[in-house]
């Protein structure tokens, strides 16, 4: 259930940026035939011409949706090029787009704190930048404005006027506007710019929406697709949210938006304005009452996050009709594949980035023979992930056996699942300067294993039983995408992807140029269309900025901290590291050599010998980022 947080004082500038017809995008950058054509990216199936994942806004003019089949969207638009996603293990190998997105990420994350909300979504905190150019280069004494925000898309503001960008350029430099939305012209500018790089910089074209909070931002940034911009001015947040239907707003999808529906009679979330807060409050609790009361005025104070990487990875599968798995062991061979990706890939989170996953989560989807048309409930299980490729494959199955149990009792036959997948969550940093927990967790195939003490333990599934809500599992589809997406793996790569970047980046410039002189994408778009036909080879080229992201991630340690623990005793800022303690799962740390369990254990539950032991032989040495 949502709940309200404390909304901040002073005015906040808050854009949501999500790529358009994303995995088109990266299709379309390695092959730069396929620009301007109807193009969609497809599952790897023989069933149906396989399944629709991203779809060009050039297909999408004749009616192809992501809910098509291969061979239906080839019905509607027959010049239609479809793209195979990547396949590794005999799934969607979904690394190309991660790396991509992170790309993005890296040149979005410069103008202020950035939070990775999905595999090609950000958001930005830009209040710090748009406050510094309205002190030091104001729009309204400026004789240029940068030309792609003047075509933004401004709430209270007619869009088809001839005049409409003039008009725009008069709201974004109003002198007798009041300081909030002086801010968010500053904010319109910056993203505007900011769009701009992403498209010099990675060809990728995204949308935006620019607000006071994150949840104006995000419900605007899809309104104008592709590759423009939407504002919401303080003026008109009122009459937006007048005509928004509940269902539209991400928390009220599900069950309190038909709640809301049903017993109050509310269809939009201006509608919820006849209600008082108690009365919201008695019908929904306290929180949620509060939160509905704030949301029909717009009012929400959630933060951005400062986080660059996943809150978690997730691996997964559909196994539609005739696909479904009817055994323990076709079962078993499936979740070997996907916890061997899991493991590869929080593996390379801790190698690159020094975060550690702690829990492991089995979901799945099942039906009941000769109930072929429901699909019942499999429960989501969870256990402390232990790290290793066999034993999250042990770990997984034994989560499988568990929910199958619940499912479907002790029989053998009669079901079928038709979905399954893991996730690995809880994720706490390391602190940079760290490098002993690394020899300890570590894969099978660093030959470290023997030093993990193996706590010869099945998971103990009670406690965690059931604490995943169905809302992690939103993405799983066939063959899975789950855009909770990660790092690109390989981090040792770095210099060699911005080698790789150099080269690809050479043929486009000077078209690219033109950009930057107009500072209009759509004008871009338009002039420069061809010159992406011209043919050169991308193919196998995986530009990233990796580099940045390993160094982000680990310097990130400890920056968001809810319990902080200063293992050095020393809490002078710079200096010091934090660690999310409460965050830490005992079990995990199971996994550890026993002088460094006993002295986490100290950490968790103090003991009254833990300040005493010697600074520099302790592991909180080697967490000290100065090791003093
Ligand atoms: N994706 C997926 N399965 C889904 C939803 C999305 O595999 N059910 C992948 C493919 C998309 C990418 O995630 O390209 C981003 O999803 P979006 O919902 O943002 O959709 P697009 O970026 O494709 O289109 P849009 O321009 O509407 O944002
Ligand atoms: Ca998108
Ligand atoms: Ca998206």
């Amino acid at each position: 259930m949502p709940v309200a947080r404390p909304e901040p004082q002073e005015p906040r500038v808050i854009a949501h940026l999500d790529l358009d017809c994303f995995y088109v995008q990266v299709e379309q950058r390695r092959n730069p035939a396929l620009r301007g054509q109807p193009t969609a990216v497809v599952q790897y199936n023989d069933w149906k011409g396989g399944g629709l994942i991203a779809v060009s806004y050039e297909a999408r003019k004749f009616g192809v949706k992501r809910s098509m089949r291969g061979d239906e969207a080839k019905h509607v638009c027959p010049g239609i090029n479809l793209v195979q996603v990547p396949v590794s293990r005999d799934k969607a190998d979904l690394n190309v787009y991660r790396s991509a997105g992170s790309e993005v990420v890296a040149i979005l994350s410069t103008k202020g704190k950035c939070e990775r909300a999905s595999i090609d979504e950000v958001y930005l905190d830009l209040t710090d930048a748009a406050k510094e150019m309205l002190s030091e280069s104001p729009p309204e004494s400026s004789e240029f404005i940068f030309e792609e925000a003047t075509k933004s898309n401004i709430l209270d503001l007619t869009s088809d006027a001839s005049d409409r960008e003039e008009n725009v350029k008069a709201w974004l430099c109003r002198a007798d506007a009041d300081y909030q939305d002086k801010l968010l012209a500053c904010g319109a500018i910056i993203v505007a710019q900011l769009r701009v790089k992403v498209l010099e910089e990675t060809q990728f074209t995204c949308s935006a929406g620019i607000a006071h909070n994150k949840m104006l931002a995000k419900l605007v940034s899809g309104m104008h697709k592709p590759a423009q911009q939407t504002v919401v001015p303080s003026s008109s947040v009122q009459d937006f949210l007048a005509s928004l239907p509940v269902k539209k707003m991400k928390q009220l999808g599900g069950k309190l938006g038909s709640s809301l529906q049903d017993d109050l009679g509310v269809e939009t979330v201006g509608d919820l304005l006849g209600f008082t807060e108690e009365k919201l409050q008695e019908y929904y609790g306290v929180n949620t009452g509060t939160w509905l009361w704030k949301t029909a005025r717009g009012i929400s104070g959630e933060e951005v996050e400062d986080r660059l990487l996943p809150k978690s990875h997730g691996c997964g599968k559909t196994f539609p009709g005739p696909k479904a798995l009817k055994t323990n062991t076709a079962v078993k061979s499936w979740l070997d594949k996907l916890c061997e990706e899991l493991s590869e890939r929080i593996q390379s989170d801790l190698n690159c980035n020094k975060r550690v996953a702690q829990t492991l989560t089995l979901h799945a989807r099942a039906s009941k023979e000769n109930e072929c048309n429901s699909v019942k409930k499999f429960p989501s299980k969870s256990c402390p992930l232990r790290y290793g490729t066999g034993k999250i494959q042990e770990d997984a199955m034994k989560l499988f056996e568990s929910g199958l149990h619940d499912f479907w009792g002790y029989r053998n036959t009669g079901w079928s699942i038709t979905s399954l997948s893991v996730t690995a969550s809880k994720i706490f940093d390391i602190p940079s300067g760290t490098n002993s927990i690394l020899r300890y967790i570590k894969g099978p195939s660093s030959g470290a294993s023997s030093t993990i003490v193996d706590p010869s333990s099945t998971p103990d599934l009670t406690p965690f039983v059931g604490n995943v809500t169905q809302t992690d599992i939103a993405h799983v589809h066939e063959e899975q995408c789950q855009p909770s997406s990660s790092i690109k793996e390989d981090c040792d790569n770095s210099s060699l992807a911005k080698q790789c970047g150099a080269t690809e980046e050479k043929g486009v410039s000077k078209k690219l140029s033109k950009a930057q002189e107009s500072g209009s994408i759509l004008k871009f778009l338009s002039q420069s269309q061809s010159a992406f036909h011209e043919k050169r080879n991308f193919d196998g080229l995986i530009c990233s900025n990796q580099g940045h992201e390993s160094s982000s991630g680990a310097s990130e340690a400890g920056q968001h901290g809810k319990t902080n623990i200063n293992t050095a005793g020393d809490h002078s800022a710079g200096n010091t590291w934090m660690l999310n303690v409460e965050d830490i799962d005992p079990d995990v740390v199971g996994e550890l050599p026993l002088e460094i369990q006993r002295e986490i254990q100290g950490w968790i539950r103090p003991s009254k010998h833990a300040s005493t032991k010697k600074r520099g032989s302790t592991i909180s040495s080697y967490f000290s980022p100065s090791r003093r």
